[in-house]
C-alpha cells in the first residue's frame, strides 16, 4: 500500500469554534479542505503513530466519505488500530463512551451538531480527547496554529474499506474494527437506570414519544425506548437517519421540533415526549401540556438524580454554562452541593467532571449530561427524566409544580438573531461593551441594573483563563440579560441574548415565560438597542 505525501498550503479559516471546526459541506468538499484539518489534528496530538482511535459521526452529508479519508490518514500516520462504528455513524455520546472503553487515544466525531445536513447545507468535524471529552482550548489553539503553518499531508492510497459489516479489517498495518454503534450505549444506559420501573410504568399504560428528527438518534432510540423499554411500536417518530435529516433542522426545540409540541399541547398528547439533536448530544423535554425549559431540567434532574440507582450515592457538584438559568443553583444551595458556572460549550465541564467535583452539568441549549461520559447525552436525559417520572409517581407537569414551589422559578428564554452582517453584529457588542461600567445603578424598563460585566472563566483544575465569553447585566431582584455572538454558525453572526427572572411568590409561579419576561426584554433592548442596530423587528428563534 502507497503512503503518499502530498503537498499543500494553509487554508485560511481553520479555527474550531465552541464545538469543533463547522463549515458548510461544499467547503469541505474542496481539495485539501478536510485532509489539512486531519493532519493539523495529528500535528496537535503530537502524532498518531502506535495509537487507538474511535471514529464516527452523525450520518449526514459527506459523513462517509470523510470517514474514508480520515482512516486513510490514521493509516498513514501510523495508527494502531481505529474502531469506526458500523456505517460510521456514532452519536456523540456514543463516541465518548467508546473512547473511554476502549481506553483509546481519543476520537474523531463527524458532525455539524443541531445544524442542517446535505451539500449545500453544513459539515463538522471535532477532536475529542482520552478522557472522552472535546479537545479543551489549548488543543484546538494548536490544531488552529497547525493549519496555518501547513505544507504537505500524508495518505495512504487504497480502496475504501467496507464499514458496512462489524469486524476487524487491514488497513495496511492498521486495524479498522467496525463495531455495533448503538451495543455499548445502550448497556452503559442499563447500568445507570432502573430499567425494570421504566418499562413497569410503560407497561401501567404510561405513554411517550420521541423524535429522533430524521438524525442519529433513531437507531439508539429503538433500541433502548421499543424493544428494551416496551414502549409502543412507533413511539420513535422519524427514526431513520438521512443524510439531510429529511430536509429539516435536527435542533430539538420548540421551533424546529414544532409538531411534537404541538402534539403535547393538543387532544392526544402523550404522558412525556422528548426530541433529540443531529448527533443526540442534546434534549428536549415534553409532559403533556408542559414544555419544560432546558434550564429547569438541569434543575429537576439535579433535584431528583438519586431516584435513578447510578446517582443513588448522590452528586459530587453541578455545574452548567454561564447562560444557563441559575434554577439549578438554587437546588445546589439547598442541597449543600457545589455549583460551577463555565463558559458556553461543554469543553468546559471535562475538567470539573474528571476531578469529581461535578457529576451533572447542563447548557442551556438543551444540553445535560453527568460523569458518565464526557459529552452532553440526549437519550440519557430522556431516560434519566423516566426513571425519576416511574420512582415518584408524578406527571411532568405535577414534576415542575412541586420543584417550583419548593425552589421558586427562574423564567427563561433565548432570543436568537440570526444570519447578521458580522460587522453590524461586533459593532453592538463592541458597544455594549464599551458602556458596562455606567449600567449599574441605571434603570430601564423599570428594572434597575445591579451588575455588568463581561465573563471570563478561571478553570478551577488546571487554571486556565478564558477571557471574552458573553457580557451579563444583573437586575435588582435577580434578573439578568446575557449577551454573546455564537460559535457554531456558518453564516454572518448569530447574536444570542439569555433573558431570566426570578419569582418565588406562590401566585405568580404559572405566568407565561414571555409575560414574566416583558420587562427584562425590554430592558436588554433599551440597553443593546437590538432594533436600532440591527433592524430586527424580533427574533429569528424563540426558545
Ligand atoms: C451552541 C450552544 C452551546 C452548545 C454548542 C454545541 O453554541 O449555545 O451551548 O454547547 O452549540 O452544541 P453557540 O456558540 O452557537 O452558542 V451542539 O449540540 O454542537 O453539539
Ligand atoms: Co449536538
Amino acid at each position: 500500500m502507497e503512503k503518499l505525501t502530498v503537498p499543500t498550503t494553509p487554508i485560511e479559516g481553520q479555527k474550531p469554534g465552541t464545538s469543533g471546526l463547522r463549515k458548510k459541506t461544499r467547503v469541505f468538499m474542496q481539495r485539501h479542505y478536510l485532509e489539512n484539518f486531519v493532519q493539523a489534528i495529528w500535528t496537535a496530538i503530537g502524532g498518531v503513530q502506535g495509537k487507538t482511535l474511535i471514529l464516527g459521526g452523525d450520518g449526514r452529508y459527506f459523513n462517509d466519505r470523510a470517514a474514508q479519508v480520515i482512516l486513510r490518514m490514521a493509516a498513514a500516520g501510523g495508527a494502531a488500530r481505529v474502531i469506526v462504528g458500523q456505517g460510521a455513524i456514532l452519536s456523540t455520546p456514543a463516541a465518548s463512551n467508546l473512547i473511554r472503553q476502549r481506553q483509546t487515544d481519543g476520537g474523531i466525531i463527524l458532525s455539524a451538531s443541531h445544524n442542517p445536513g446535505g451539500i449545500d447545507a453544513d459539515f463538522g468535524i471535532k477532536f475529542n480527547m482520552p478522557n472522552g471529552g472535546p479537545a479543551p482550548e489549548d488543543v484546538t489553539n494548536r490544531i488552529f496554529e497547525a493549519t496555518r503553518t501547513i505544507t504537505a499531508y500524508d495518505i495512504v492510497e487504497s480502496r475504501d474499506v467496507d464499514l458496512s459489516r462489524t469486524g476487524e479489517t487491514r488497513l495496511g498495518d492498521m486495524i479498522v474494527e467496525v463495531v455495533d454503534p448503538v451495543a455499548d450505549y445502550a448497556a452503559l444506559m442499563e447500568r445507570l437506570f432502573d430499567f425494570d420501573a421504566i418499562a413497569r410504568l410503560i407497561a401501567g399504560g404510561f405513554t411517550l414519544r420521541f423524535d429522533a428528527m430524521h438524525a442519529v438518534t433513531g437507531p439508539y432510540a429503538k433500541a433502548i425506548l421499543e424493544d428494551r423499554l416496551g414502549a409502543a411500536p412507533g413511539s420513535v417518530m422519524n427514526a431513520v437517519p438521512q443524510p439531510d435529516f429529511g430536509g429539516g433542522h435536527p435542533d430539538p426545540n420548540p421551533i424546529w421540533a414544532k409538531p411534537l409540541v404541538d402534539l403535547v399541547m393538543g387532544p392526544d398528547a402523550p404522558d412525556f415526549a422528548a426530541a433529540s439533536d443531529g448527533d443526540g448530544d442534546r434534549n428536549m423535554i415534553l409532559g403533556r401540556g408542559v414544555y419544560v425549559t432546558p434550564s429547569d431540567s438541569l434543575a429537576v434532574l439535579a433535584a431528583n438524580a438519586h431516584l435513578a440507582p447510578g446517582y443513588a450515592d448522590g452528586l459530587k457538584g453541578v455545574a452548567r454554562s454561564m447562560p444557563t438559568s441559575r434554577a439549578v443553583d438554587r437546588v445546589a444551595a439547598a442541597r449543600g452541593l457545589a455549583c460551577y458556572e463555565t463558559p458556553t460549550g461543554w469543553k468546559f465541564f471535562g475538567n470539573l467532571l474528571d476531578a469529581g467535583r461535578a457529576t451533572l452539568c447542563g447548557e442551556e441549549s438543551a444540553g445535560t449530561g453527568s460523569d458518565h461520559v464526557r459529552e452532553k447525552d440526549g437519550l440519557w436525559a430522556v431516560l434519566l427524566w423516566l426513571n425519576i417520572l416511574a420512582a415518584s409517581g408524578r406527571s411532568v407537569a405535577e414534576t415542575m409544580q412541586a420543584h417550583w414551589r419548593e425552589f421558586g422559578r427562574n423564567y427563561y428564554s433565548r432570543h436568537d438573531y440570526e444570519a447578521l452582517d458580522k460587522t453590524v453584529a461586533d459593532a453592538l457588542m463592541g458597544d455594549l461593551r464599551g458602556c458596562l461600567a455606567v449600567l449599574p445603578g441605571q434603570s430601564f424598563a423599570g428594572r434597575r441594573v445591579t451588575e455588568a460585566d463581561e465573563f471570563a472563566y478561571d478553570d478551577p483544575v488546571d487554571g486556565s483563563h478564558s477571557a471574552g465569553q458573553g457580557l451579563r447585566i444583573g437586575f435588582e431582584g435577580g434578573a439578568r440579560a446575557v449577551f454573546r455572538l455564537s460559535g457554531t454558525g456558518t453564516e454572518g453572526a448569530t447574536l444570542r441574548v439569555y433573558l431570566e427572572d426570578f419569582v418565588d411568590d406562590p401566585t405568580r409561579l404559572d405566568l407565561a415565560p414571555e409575560t414574566a419576561l416583558s420587562d427584562i426584554v425590554a430592558a436588554a433592548d433599551a440597553i443593546a438597542g437590538i432594533g436600532a442596530k440591527t433592524g430586527r423587528l424580533a427574533p429569528d428563534v424563540i426558545t
